[in-house]
């Protein structure tokens, strides 16, 4: 059997014995064999040096899968004595390093061709191109690959001119040429100090769109995205992004970009998204590649939130680094709460609000409720690469919202500002971004350092009461079961920032008046937040009459499970009157949640007539909604998924058995709506040319919500209409939006949708992974062996990270219903896959290993059946240690 990955623990931190001011790096490009030399100026760490100790530390060079040509010393590059170094499988140590500064010479030699890892150097498609982070310097070169070590870099590649025509790294390009023998060079050199994870080459036959960007403080900045040949037009909207995100950044955030150029290279194999290597982004192309005949509305959306993440991290993350990677969410969360902000002013809030709090609850929620629960700083890990997840992202994005909203924008800016002047250039921890934040927002934020220490989602309960002096006491309680669990004395309540809104039963806002004791806690720039900082707490408020209606968490302003005593009457009420766009949508969901659960339970007749007073206080407001805000009517008329829903039953649960009363309850929603549903759908429709405006996507979208409720009121007339939509679709947001309801369907319609789709879009990949994922979504019962009847499709790869994602990380991560199918069969065909895919890519399949995260919520028989799977994985001698730190953390926790 393999090793249990060794855990590396944060208590065991140490600053680096030894720091590189700076390196040069020659690239020889050959597919099979690359030379890559090193000059790297060795100095060591002043931090480490103890007073009169003169005996030098070995240099430790982490390395991978690397054959060591020659390694010298000094200036005059002697050859280094064989008993001065080791070369090991993961390193090369210079046991006798000659004094306090050197200069050392590497060369070795690596195969981008043979790499199927997609860490490192590697080919896409003809293309070489690297990925660094986290590990994966240290399978170009020998380094001490970690964050802390910040160097500047200057890089000379060289190639075949004809084969390899661009030359792209890191930093400003100074000097490029030809050499004899057809090959020629260019060098680049990188001014800021950084860690080799975002070090970046990329070089190959690509073409450029191009364009420039003029900062605040009026320097020309060349802009270019590179891609395949002949895909230059379909970058446009990528460019326009990126633009639109430089001069937010400047806007919202004084920061402005720092180099000549920005290259960003978009490339068919990735393991993710894509990296925010400094001045040379690198994406995964399907968030680069855009037009209105190969893409939907989502990505575009997509495109523009990712552009700009990677861009905002030139200064979360590059210019301000992690000390180590338990620090991960230092540079994660905060880009991400950065990218959302971006999102909300350049769309709408509220819609961003509720997709995000959706991914919150479809994902993090399970994530931090399973045994791959995880601190948003872990205090170990047994894999880095399994360290990306939505609890460092998105988790991560939310603690930084919360002190946001504690602090309000104006010193939250200020506290950024002091984070930004005060670390440049460094790699720092999370306590020092809270120092920061703190000093230069004026309030102690050190309490929200429990967030980031405690794993799972804190339970919070509201009970109200009322005196006969008219004064509404508020009784907060807070529990974190997760954090009980797994150790209680140390289980701390955390800073829970709950926005609040009191309405009379007109719908009024109320002034918030608080009195006694619990008065120090409402707080905020506005005067709404309550900070429920302890277990419990009770706070009052003078003036309020009985029937006044309590809207608490408005914005979802704490990443919480709210359980209060709102009646059913009262969330009706918010559904219709709360002037927090987020808060009226959660009464909704509230509400639907609740009814799903009844129908579940048994309780048919109160789960419909929950439904009929919903789509009663509904209805009216439907017409104004699709004229004034899509997008929002998209979200209030969509129903919890199933994940969701899981999350609310805690344990035993059913998928199978959720998905159908989730299917009757909407069916029931839909059927009340009747006629309305085909009228919305033909006033929603957008006549102008195809535009991924907020205002024509948001037509789209809640065009698409009302095609499938249509489908699942009256399958036939649905699917008919469906199809109409299918065959006259003028662009690929409406052929997909009548796929997807067509998806839901079991009917013929279905399968000649998909087939017509596979014969006119099949030979673009992009297009072939919607097609792929269409399968993937399916709750028909011959989904999973269809799925593995597509791996033998001639278009299909197992070495494309997409295609792989397109089926079985949608199958995991989107089709509870078949991915825990009671016969198991979900659970085989996945386990299946990911050993497929470990022999070729360890990362990926990790991520796909993922699904199995939530397996212990399931009911006995499922739960019996996911066991055996994961056993029978964890005996796998062949697994890698990414895949094993998955499972059987999936099986002890
Ligand atoms: N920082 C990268 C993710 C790297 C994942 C490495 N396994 C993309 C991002 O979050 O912006
Ligand atoms: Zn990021």
């Amino acid at each position: 059997m393999s090793a249990a990955p060794k855990r590396i623990h944060l208590s065991d931190y140490a600053p680096p014995e030894w720091l590189i001011d700076n390196v040069a790096l020659t690239f020889d490009l050959h597919p099979q064999h690359t030379e890559v030399s090193a000059r790297l100026q060795v100095r060591r760490n002043p931090a480490c040096m103890k007073e009169g100790g003169n005996a030098l530390p070995p240099l430790r060079l982490d390395g991978e899968a690397l054959e060591l040509v020659d390694v010298r010393i000094g200036e005059e590059e002697r050859p280094l004595d064989a008993r001065a170094h080791v070369v090991r499988d993961d390193a090369l140590i210079i046991t006798r390093p000659p004094a306090e500064r050197f200069t050392l010479h590497t060369r070795v030699r690596i195969n981008p061709a043979a790499n199927t890892q997609l860490s490192g150097l590697y080919m896409s498609n003809g293309i070489y191109c690297t990925q660094c982070e986290a590990e994966g310097f240290r399978r170009i070169t020998y380094w001490p690959d970690r964050p802390d070590v910040l160097s500047r870099f200057t890089v000379r590649i060289q190639a075949d001119e004809k084969e390899v025509p661009v030359l792209l790294s890191n930093g400003n390009p100074v000097e490029s040429g030809r050499m004899d023998d057809g090959r020629h060079y260019a060098v680049w050199q990188d001014p800021y100090p950084k860690p080799s994870y975002l070090f970046a080459l990329v070089a190959g036959r690509l073409e450029a769109l191009k364009d420039t960007f003029t900062t605040a403080d009026g320097r020309t900045v060349d802009l270019a995205i590179w891609v395949e040949p002949g895909k230059a037009a379909r970058a446009r909207f990528a460019l326009e992004s990126l633009k639109k995100a430089m001069r937010w950044d400047e806007e919202r955030f004084g920061r402005v970009y720092d180099l000549d150029v920005f290259n960003i290279v978009a490339v068919p194999d990735f393991n993710m998204g894509a990296m925010e290597n400094k001045g040379l982004n690198i994406f995964n192309d399907r968030y680069i590649l855009a037009d209105e005949n190969t893409a939907t509305d989502r990505d575009y959306e997509n495109i523009e939130a990712i552009i700009a993440h990677e861009y905002f991290h030139n200064w979360t993350g590059n210019r301000i680094t992690c000390r180590d990677w338990f620090q991960l969410c230092l540079k994660e969360g905060l880009t991400v709460f950065r990218d959302q902000e971006f999102t909300s002013d350049v769309r709408s809030r509220a819609v961003k609000r509720i997709e995000d709090v959706r991914l919150l609850r479809s994902l993090q929620f399970p994530e931090d409720a399973g045994p791959l629960a995880h601190p948003v700083r872990p205090s170990s890990f047994g894999a880095i690469d399994n360290l990306y997840t939505v609890t460092v992202y998105e988790k991560g994005a939310e603690i930084v919202r919360m002190m946001h909203t504690l602090l309000g924008e104006a010193a939250f800016r200020k506290g950024m500002d002091v984070y930004f002047e005060r670390f440049d250039g460094q790699a720092v921890t999370v306590e020092d971004f809270i120092a920061a934040l703190s000093e230069g927002g004026g309030r102690d934020l050190s309490a929200f350092m429990r967030w980031y220490e405690q794993a799972g989602t804190p339970h919070v309960t509201m009970r109200r009461s009322h005196d006969d002096e008219g004064r509404l006491t508020l009784h907060l309680v807070q529990n974190n079961p997760k954090a009980q669990e797994a150790k209680p004395e140390k289980a701390l309540p955390q800073p829970i920032p709950l926005r609040l809104a009191l309405f009379d039963k007109e719908g009024k806002r109320l002034p918030l008046r608080p009195v006694g004791e619990g008065a120090r806690h409402v707080t905020g720039a506005a005067g709404d937040i309550l900070l429920l900082d302890s277990t419990a707490l009770e706070i009052t408020f003078d003036d309020v009459p009985r029937d006044a209606v309590v809207s608490l968490n408005r914005g979802f302003s704490a990443p919480i499970r709210l359980e209060s005593d709102l009646d059913r009457d009262t969330l009706l009420f918010l559904l219709k009157h709360d002037d927090d766009a987020f808060n009226r949508w959660e009464a909704g969901q509230t509400l639907a949640v609740s009814a799903i659960l009844d129908h579940l339970r048994g309780k048919t007749d109160d789960a419909l007539s929950l439904i009929d007073a919903m789509a009663e206080a509904l209805l009216p407001d439907l017409p104004r909604l699709a004229n004034a805000d899509p997008a929002f009517l998209a979200e209030i008329m969509k129903f919890p998924g199933v994940q969701d829903l899981a999350v609310h039953v805690g344990r035993d649960v059913d998928p199978e058995a959720l998905h159908l009363s989730r299917e009757a309850v909407m069916a029931h929603f839909a059927r009340r709506l009747g006629e309305s549903l085909p009228e919305l759908f033909s006033q929603l429709a957008v006549t102008e040319p195809y535009a991924p405006t907020p205002e024509q996507c948001g037509r789209r979208a809640a065009q698409a919500v009302m095609l499938a409720l249509f489908v699942q009121a009256d399958a036939a007339r649905g699917a008919a209409l469906a199809m109409e939509v299918f065959r006259t679709a003028r662009n690929m947001t409406e052929t997909a939006l009548a796929l997807d309801a067509l998806n839901l369907t079991q009917t013929p319609q279905r399968d000649e949708a998909l087939a017509e789709f596979r014969e006119r879009f099949g030979h673009e990949p992009l297009l072939l992974d919607k097609w792929l994922a269409w399968h993937a979504r399916w709750t028909g019962e011959g989904c999973a062996a269809r799925l593995w009847a597509l791996t033998e499709d001639e278009a299909f790869t197992w070495r494309n990270p997409n295609r792989v994602r397109s089926l079985f990380g949608v199958f995991g991560m989107a089709n509870p219903v078949r991915f825990h199918a009671a016969d198991g069969s979900g659970y085989a065909l996945l386990a299946r896959a990911v050993r497929k895919v470990d022999a070729l890519n360890p990362q990926t399949a990790a991520r796909l290993a993922q699904a199995f995260g939530n397996w212990r919520v399931m009911e006995p028989q499922r739960r019996k059946k996911a066991e055996e799977t994961l056993k029978g994985l964890a005996e796998d001698d062949a697994l890698s240690a990414d895949v094993r730190d998955i499972v059987e953390r999936a099986l002890s926790g």
